[in-house]
């Protein structure tokens, strides 16, 4: 089988692209990825030898490009995970999310629907998203089901939105087999250090302030990413043509809570005293228009396709941040030129 990944040099991508190489020795991989800021080769050392991997630098925007790739290969799947992915990023600027999101996810609908031309035995085009599509819940009541009307907030979470329904209108217009999932926020190895968990792990290690937007009260539902890698795994090979389903680890923390353990077991594996890290907790302006809470009921998934979450948020913690302090050189490689200047514009002086 040949599968098309695209994003596999980001964060979950590399997971995806590992856990397919390793799982499935009958799947070859493609992997489709423009390397922006957030895309990293270095994510995917251990498999770049693999014969049944291929990396391939390209840009979904370009239309043409995508359309030979289709015309002159056997791509029997997709699963489509490239994206511009930063909240923060998409209120600076959405232009780039309209693209890619947008654009980029259409450009690869319509390529396979023309290349496939009907012939969808054995196809599949597997769109992951977020739960940031349904919008925003009531602190302590209530969860997201993939019955949850959509209310983004943000550029970002309005273009995977809109991406999804592209997704849901090829399969309804002309039959295109597709499956979506929605996920909630994913931590581990490789993620890019602007998210929350590995952005403040580095400032902790660096002794820097850890700018916590607002009161720090809102609440995310966090899933260990490989726990992420394998639901895309069993969603793919088993799940209904059509449907959607949620991701979730039933994983809620408030960021203030979050943070202070991340303190606590940096002062642990650092040798600092106790709240020593602690100290550097700096309450921010809050984020434009950020939801209050996210919470995802992935009861279905776990039903239907009997996948459940393998890792103790506080394991997976421990995991990260060991992984983190241990891979120095990948940190410092993505955390200098471009990064320092991205910092300084959205942090200042901080
Ligand atoms: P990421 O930003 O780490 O990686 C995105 C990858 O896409 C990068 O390798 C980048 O180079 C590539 N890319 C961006 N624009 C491209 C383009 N025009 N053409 C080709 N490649 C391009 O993102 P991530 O956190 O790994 O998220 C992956 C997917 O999962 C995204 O679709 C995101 O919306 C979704 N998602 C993420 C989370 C999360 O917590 N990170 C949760 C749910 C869903
Ligand atoms: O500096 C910060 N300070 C802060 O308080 C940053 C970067 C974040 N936060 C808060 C905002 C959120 O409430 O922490 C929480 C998590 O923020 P992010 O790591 O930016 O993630 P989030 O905005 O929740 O979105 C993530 O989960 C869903 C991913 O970035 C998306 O790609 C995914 O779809």
């Amino acid at each position: 089988m040949h599968l098309l990944i695209t994003g596999g040099a980001g964060f979950i991508g590399s997971h995806v692209v590992r856990h397919f190489l390793s799982a499935h020795p009958d799947c070859r991989i493609t992997n489709l990825d423009s390397l922006t800021y957030a895309g990293n080769l270095a994510n995917l050392r251990d498999v770049e030898d693999n014969p049944r991997y291929t990396f391939l630098k390209g840009d979904i925007t370009d239309r043409g490009f995508i359309d030979r790739l289709f015309g002159q290969t056997d791509i029997e799947g997709v699963i489509h995970l490239a994206a511009e992915s930063h909240v923060d990023r998409s209120i600076a600027d959405p232009t780039a999310f309209v693209m890619t999101n947008v654009i980029g996810t259409v450009n690869l609908l319509d390529a396979a629907r023309r290349h496939w031309n009907g012939r969808y035995e054995g196809r599949r085009f597997y769109h992951i998203s977020t739960d940031e599509v349904y919008g925003s819940l009531e602190k302590g009541t209530g969860m997201f089901t993939e019955t949850t009307p959509y209310d983004p907030h943000s550029p970002y979470s309005a273009s995977k939105a809109s991406s999804d329904h592209f997704v849901r209108a090829y399969h309804d217009t002309y039959g295109l087999p597709v499956v979506i999932s929605n996920c909630s926020n994913n931590y581990g190895p490789f993620q890019f250090p602007e998210k929350l968990i590995p952005l403040f792990i580095n400032n902790i290690r660096n002794s820097k302030p850890l700018p916590l937007y607002g009161k720090g009260e809102n609440v995310r539902d966090w899933l260990w990413v490989e726990d992420h890698a394998r639901a895309i795994d069993v969603i793919y090979h088993r799940g209904r043509d059509g449907a959607t389903y949620n991701i979730g680890g039933h994983n809620e923390w408030s960021n203030i809570d979050l943070v202070r353990q991340l303190c606590h077991i940096m002062d642990e594996k650092l040798g600092r005293r106790a709240g020593e890290s602690e100290k550097l907790l700096t309450f921010v302006t809050d984020r434009a228009g950020h939801d209050l809470r996210y919470a995802i009921d992935s009861s279905l998934l776990q039903r239907e396709l009997g996948w459940v979450p393998s890792l103790s948020f506080e394991e997976g913690l421990q995991k990260t941040v060991e992984w983190y302090l241990a891979n120095e050189e990948w940190l410092g490689g993505v955390t200098s030129g471009a990064y320092q200047h991205y910092y300084e514009a959205h942090y200042g002086g901080r």
